[in-house]
């Protein structure tokens, strides 16, 4: 493996001639459903830096949409896979079971909220281990009513379409949905009427209230939501919602599920977001950074809910691939090693402090949120309506992505600036990235 210098460097104009090149066969044969947030086609990547064809390097701060935690090419992820590929690539688990995802499995009830005996299940995508725990909830239930939250996301199959909130680009179009998905608010600090004080308490009971009122607690086989709001704009509940729910459902014998897909893994600065409040959930789905890279995700729980359904009935070729689960392994094993979860919380010390700067001087900053690696800027026309800006917000994106950063926008309205940096990302690139953050808001 060649390690990837660990410094910017742009050579040509972003994007370069060869990625042009690129742009123009992938126009006329990839669908053009599929986008793309950076012009430039990738060539390699690792620590916290991606190259491009043409030689031009950038500072990652999105680690592919918070998968490449442990980087893009960590030493124990291409080792371990590397010899499950020389040794075996797919038996398929259904037909032969391999000891990998076994090994995964017993990871995933370590490192997991709650001293509970606990089951997992692998599939091949976040979206596939949301379904999946639907499934099993319904299957413990034998109730059919499935809870979600305004601003949350959780994919885009049939199923998980029905259950993220946000109408484009993810469900425009692609109707009719699944039945018996129920909605209800969440407790978004910074946008609650009466205050982000009052938001916890207030948000918890409209949200109880709706379910009792509109769906009937007996009739909810799950609540799901995401421990931090993830495409929807790193909204972190107001404190006292996630609790409040988490009773609800225990009191009513409910299945509260942590979609930890974005938020798990490190990324927050503890092993998983719902540890921040305490929260045990029932089920929790976990993918992205679960693998380094590879794609894997798990639905893992209490073992009498996870055994609820009936032989056969969870499944699918692919899922707990050997080789993802070799690279799963690895990067759960680089993360134990570097202790990521403290990496994840001084990233959070750094960047706090720089952005807070940032709102200082500048109104169109509205918020700066989130908690250890998973930081976002709110941005408003003004601080007293809070008009979303999201024509700011792209054009910032862009400068930056001009500039060598990569970074992505998130948000119901189009207006976060969201930051995921790999959590081995080195200081100076981190402080790097600040500045040309700074650079981009100050040119606006
Ligand atoms: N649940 C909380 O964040 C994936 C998707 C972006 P898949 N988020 C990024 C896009 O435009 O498709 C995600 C998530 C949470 C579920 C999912 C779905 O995971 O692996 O993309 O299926």
């Amino acid at each position: 493996m060649t390690a990837i210098p660990q410094e910017r460097r742009l050579v040509t104009a972003v994007p370069g001639p060869k990625s042009l090149e690129l742009q123009a066969r992938r126009t006329a044969t990839v669908a053009g459903g599929v986008g793309s947030t950076m012009p430039v086609f990738a060539a390699r990547a690792g620590g916290g830096v991606l190259e491009d064809v043409d030689g031009n390097r950038f500072i990652d701060f999105g680690s592919g949409i918070a998968v490449t935690t442990v980087g893009a090419s960590a030493e124990a992820v291409v080792r371990r896979a590397t010899a499950q590929l020389a040794d075996f690539t797919h038996t398929c688990f259904m037909i032969t079971p391999y000891e990998g995802y076994v090994a995964v499995c017993e990871q995933l009830a370590e490192l997991t909220p709650g001293d509970h005996a606990k089951k997992s299940a692998l599939f091949n995508s976040g979206a596939e281990a949301v379904e999946n725990a639907v499934k099993i909830a319904r299957s413990y239930t034998k109730r059919q009513a499935v809870v979600v939250f305004d601003h949350g996301y959780h994919g885009r199959t049939n199923l998980t379409m029905a259950l993220t909130a946000k109408n484009m680009p993810y469900k425009n179009g692609f109707g009719p949905f699944a039945p018996e998905i129920y909605r209800v608010p969440v407790a978004y600090g910074y946008r609650w009427p009466t205050g982000p004080e009052n938001c916890g308490p207030e948000a918890s009971a409209q949200a109880i209230d709706q379910i009792s009122k509109q769906i009937g607690a007996e009739n909810v086989a799950a609540i799901i939501i995401e421990p931090v709001l993830g495409e929807g704009g790193f909204i972190e509940p107001a404190k006292g919602f996630l609790p409040a729910l988490a009773k609800f459902a225990k009191d009513n014998g409910i299945v509260f599920v942590a979609d930890e897909i974005q938020s798990g893994f490190c990324r927050t600065g503890q092993w998983f977001a719902c540890e921040d409040e305490g929260i045990v959930p029932d089920l929790i789905t976990t993918a992205k950074g679960i693998a380094g890279g590879l794609p894997l995700a798990a639905v893992t729980g209490r073992a009498e809910i996870m055994d609820a359904a009936h032989s056969g009935g969870l499944g699918g070729t692919y899922g707990g691939n050997p080789v993802a689960c070799a690279a799963a392994l690895g990067s759960i094993e680089t993360m134990r090693e570097l202790d990521l979860p403290a990496k994840a919380r001084r990233i959070e010390e750094i960047m706090k402090a720089r952005l807070a700067t940032l709102r200082e001087k500048y109104d169109v900053v509205g918020d700066v949120r989130g908690r250890g690696a998973m930081i976002a800027i709110e941005l408003v026309k003004d601080r007293e309506s809070k008009e979303p800006a999201a024509e700011a917000t792209a054009a910032l994106a862009k400068a930056c992505q001009q500039a060598g950063l990569l970074v992505l926008t998130c948000g119901t309205y189009g207006n976060v600036l969201r930051f995921l940096p790999p959590l081995v990302i080195g200081e100076d690139l981190l402080n790097e990235g600040l500045d040309i953050i700074e650079q981009a808001f100050a040119g606006l």
